[in-house]
């Protein structure tokens, strides 16, 4: 229930958001956004990350007068350790996923793939070549079987290094070996990580951070790009599709379905049951006409980017969705569900299901979706929710009338098929286009969104500023949410809102001034992108070295802390719109937000305002212009033919 003196209008940024909390006020239904006002003197030891509860001589706080823990543990370790925790769990989260992905292609190349195939061969060749997977005299399943292997070494193994660190430029491999962080196999990187933060170990809070960059290593150009590069053979790899975002695509006349979470097995199949023709022969029986499906967070992202599934909204839209009243389900997998959904559901008829059993939720219907019978499983639930239409209440429905097209499906070979076509498919356009200055630089806006802001402003007010100023957008995860409802993900938006340089180019490209690379394991696809770059020439040999940042704006989860360790462990600056809890020790945040610097060329900064945040991002950007030596504009220039005989 909201309480008295919450100002509603200064909670969301979006109107559909707006009308929906006022819709909870009324109907006296409890939100984050109440309970964030609950909690809101947040814990000094906690944000300041100075409290420590690893062992059970504890808990014990870090004051001025009790400068160490009872085992003697200083601000420093006990920070430290926290911090590492985090990227722990985040790098365990996209893993995990990764693996679960990795153990479907193995049963697809084994003939027991339940309903999947390899959806993409142009995908499994590419990573074939990757790995040097030999190709000739294979059939796809043999091809797929050899990688599935080599990509569950990833996960196990004891001695080596991961072999997907070899994806990065060459120099970038030798920073993390300078640096002594290139991680081993996956689950060992996790298990050794959680050693190391037992009480009694890792005393050393630099040698604990650096730990976290490795560790996150493991997520990025491991767990995540295996992920990433999986999801694509399996699903195919994503290309431009048009969508549209926010609670007003949600159906006044069919049954509305949302699917939320993360994984996208089963998601996949929901979107290609929604079609079959024994649902809709269900749906007609039921007197309905068909089935609207949609998602929330990076679920939503996954069948966006291959099916044009329209998002209903981001992280904090979960429950707003279900006070429209019109959702008959929700289909919850892992990460981002919150466990209130039930509780929100019970003032409607909306049905909460549960899917996977590393994710139950009290209240929710509990029912393991079988991978092995995908197909049956995602009918099934279609089939409930078709049933659960008619116990709607019409006088409990109200769907705010917003919603924005967008483009979405920007992987990086569908970037580069629309820079230079079929046959010439590569960065150079870009890479050109940044060296002439028309594009100053580029701009990775990633994450969630967070209730101790207005949600969405910074995310927005940060992409204006930013495209006025030629900068490319990449987004992925919730942020890209955030810009699909703000209509920036249009092709129309690049000469509305961006300045001539970039208008110029996405309007000889055709596509949107921001671009969405899909779900928070596709951050990968943005390393890639920057490999893709420096490979392609002219903006030196580093990650480092090129004109581009990356941004958390409103971020909330572990796997954010993760995201932006490797974004800088790779040479990415990450401008945080939300504060590390670090701030209780001098030491590690200095390392943080600038020796690391040093180490791998580039650190973390926190701006809490996103004009503050531009400037900032814009200072990065023109200094890296700068040590490239392509900080003039260089005007474009028709060469006539005394130019040509000197050429
Ligand atoms: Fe306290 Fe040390 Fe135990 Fe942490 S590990 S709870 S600082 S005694
Ligand atoms: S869903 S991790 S709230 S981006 Fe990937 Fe959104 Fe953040 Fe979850």
């Amino acid at each position: 229930m909201e309480k008295e003196g919450l100002q509603i209008d200064q909670l969301v940024y979006d109107q559909a958001s707006l009308e929906m909390l006022e819709k909870a006020n009324r109907e006296s239904i409890d939100t984050c956004f109440a309970r964030y006002d609950t909690q809101k003197n947040q814990c000094k030891f906690g944000t300041t990350g100075v409290c420590c509860r690893i062992c059970h001589m504890g808990p014990c706080r870090i004051t001025p007068k009790a400068p160490r823990g009872i085992c003697g543990a200083d601000a420093d370790t006990i920070v430290a350790r926290n911090y590492l925790r985090e990227v722990v769990s985040g790098t365990a989260a996209h893993s995990d996923h990764g693996r679960h992905l990795v153990l479907r292609l193995k049963k697809i190349a084994e003939g027991k793939g339940g309903g999947y195939e390899i959806k993409d061969k142009q995908a499994l060749y590419r990573a074939a070549n990757d790995f040097h997977i030999p190709i000739e005299n294979k059939t796809d399943e043999e091809i797929a079987l050899d990688l599935a292997n080599l990509l569950l070494d990833e996960f196990t193994s004891q001695e080596e290094k991961l072999k997907t660190l070899k994806l990065a430029p060459l120099t970038q491999q030798g920073i993390w070996k300078t640096n002594n962080i290139e991680p081993l196999g996956i689950d060992r990187v996790i298990v050794e990580a959680m050693h190391r933060t037992h009480i009694g170990v890792d005393h050393s809070y630099r040698n604990i951070l650096l730990n976290a960059f490795k560790t996150s290593l493991a997520d990025g150009w491991g767990g995540s790009r295996i992920a990433m590069i999986v999801s694509d053979i399996l699903f195919g790899t994503p290309s431009p599709v048009r969508s549209a975002a926010n609670l007003g695509i949600l159906s006044k006349d069919k049954p509305n379905i949302i699917v939320h979470g993360h994984e996208p097995e089963l998601s996949e199949m929901l979107a290609i049951s929604i079609n079959d023709p024994d649902i809709r022969k269900y749906a007609k029986a039921a007197g309905v006409k068909g089935v609207q499906l949609s998602g929330i967070c990076c679920t939503a992202n996954e069948i966006l980017m291959r099916h044009g599934i329209p998002l209903a909204g981001s992280f904090l839209q979960q429950e707003l969705a279900i006070i429209t009243g019109a959702v008959e389900m929700m289909i919850i997998d892992v990460q981002c569900c919150m466990p209130s959904l039930p509780e929100v559901a019970k003032s409607y008829h909306t049905e909460i299901v549960s899917t996977t059993d590393i994710a139950m939720t009290e209240g929710a219907i509990h029912m393991p979706f079988d991978e092995d019978n995908a197909l049956a499983s995602a009918k099934a639930l279609l089939k409930m929710a078709i049933d659960n239409y008619k116990n709607r209440s019409p006088e409990k429905v109200t769907i705010p009338d917003i919603s924005s097209p967008l483009v979405a499906g920007f992987s990086v070979e569908a970037i580069k098929y629309m820079l230079g076509g079929r046959y010439r498919a590569s960065f150079r356009p870009l890479n050109d286009a940044i060296i002439s200055g028309r594009i100053k630089g580029i701009v990775g806006i990633v994450g969630c969104t967070n209730p101790k802001g207005k949600v969405d402003e910074y995310i927005n007010v940060l992409t204006r500023e930013l495209l006025k100023q030629d900068m490319l957008i990449l987004k992925t995860g919730c942020a890209a949410i955030a810009s699909g409802k703000e209509g920036m993900l249009r092709p129309e938006a690049a000469l509305e809102k961006a300045g001539k340089g970039l208008r110029e180019v996405c309007e000889a490209v055709g596509i949107p001034p921001v671009l969405h690379m899909g779900s928070c394991v596709d951050n990968s696809r943005i390393l890639e992108a920057a490999t893709e770059v420096v490979n392609e020439g002219g903006l030196g040999d580093t990650i480092s070295q090129l004109p581009a940042v990356g941004v958390a704006p409103e971020w909330m989860s572990e796997k954010a802390v993760a995201i932006g360790c490797y974004f800088v462990a790779s040479g990415v600056d990450v401008v945080l719109g939300q504060p590390f809890h670090v701030s209780g020790s001098e030491n590690v945040s200095n390392f943080l937000h600038n020796e690391t610097k040093n180490l791998f060329g580039a650190s973390f900064h926190y701006e809490a305002d996103p004009i503050q945040a531009s400037k900032k991002i814009i200072a990065i950007i023109n200094e890296a212009r700068k040590n490239l030596g392509i900080d003039k504009n260089i005007e474009r220039k028709l060469f006539d033919m005394k130019d040509r005989r000197e050429l």
